[in-house]
């Protein structure tokens, strides 16, 4: 059977990377599929909210380069938690230029992301280099490190559409020992093939943003789905959720946070079950 109707537990037995096995073990054992996006800019409001979310979560999301009072403690207290509370981190930093820039950007600077993120995505509009750029840092560490690729985007009048989607799968089709999958907002096993290409063995885990139970989008383009949708009909893996759990507030309040934290988990984790079939 195709990926998405397998349970999470069976694709993470058969899966070649070890970032991948990592995040399905994760999301089997803690029964979450639920990704948390820390958007704030402060490390309190961000450890605040880890805090209150580790325990729903197989995934925290980040954009360290927004917290204002960043520092490199910040990554050293993520990665214990990562190990205390069993989710794994992903580094939403969206690399997009040359092959060499891309690795120095991922290896060294302030953040050093290759030292603490476990799962990081790129742009596919460099092509091919970009891969073979950041597996030159990520695949030589002997830790769990794997790339997902940008193939669609939830945004309004996004580009990542047609023949720019078609290409992503493709370029992540050579390299599957380092792209585990794709942000994106469906399955991408039918995009690409001719028919007769044979590439059953293939599982690439779709991570999906823009999912929200109570709004429809915000006023700069984001567009929002439900779990059901994305998970149930659209055969996503893992559901990102920011401001649908954290909030819109200035104050964060972790009671309800935990609570939406726990909301998201269930509906993500009962989409699931309906769709798998072994
Ligand atoms: N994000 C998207 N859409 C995309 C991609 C990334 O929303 O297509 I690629 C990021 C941006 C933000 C998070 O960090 O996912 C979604 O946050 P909200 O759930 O608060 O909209």
């Amino acid at each position: 059977p195709a990926p998405h109707l397998q349970s999470y537990k069976n694709r993470a037995a058969k899966h070649s990377n070890p970032a991948a096995r990592a995040l399905l073990r994760c999301m089997e054992a803690k029964k979450s599929n639920l990704a948390v996006s820390v958007d704030v800019t402060t490390t309190k409001d961000f450890f605040d909210i880890i805090e209150a979310v580790a325990p729903y979560v197989c995934l925290i999301k980040t954009h360290v380069d927004i917290l204002e009072d960043w520092n490199p403690g910040v990554t050293t207290r993520l990665q214990h938690l990562s190990r205390e509370h069993n989710f794994l981190i992903f580094e939403d930093r969206k690399f997009a230029d040359i092959g060499n820039t891309v690795a120095l950007q991922y290896s060294s600077g302030l953040y050093k992301i290759s030292s603490w993120a476990h799962i990081v995505n790129a742009h596919p509009v460099p092509g091919p280099s970009i891969i073979t750029g950041l597996a030159s840092v990520g695949m030589k560490l002997q830790e769990e490190r794997g790339l997902l690729l940008l193939a669609e985007m939830s945004t309004k009048g996004a580009l990542t559409i047609g023949s720019y989607t078609v290409e992503a799968v493709r370029m992540a089709r050579e390299h599957r020992d380092f792209v585990i999958g794709f942000i994106a907002q469906h399955r991408m096993e039918s995009i690409g093939l001719s028919g007769t290409d044979d590439v059953v063995d293939e599982d690439f885990l779709i991570l999906a943003p823009g999912v929200g139970l109570d709004s429809k989008g915000d006023a700069m383009g984001q567009q929002y789905r439900t779990p059901t949708e994305v998970v149930t009909q659209c055969g996503c893996d893992v559901i990102i959720v920011g401001r649908g759990i954290i909030g819109i507030g200035r104050d964060i309040d972790a009671e309800k946070v935990k609570e939406q934290a726990r909301r998201y988990q269930t509906a993500g984790w009962e989409a699931y079950e309906k769709r798998i079939v072994t």
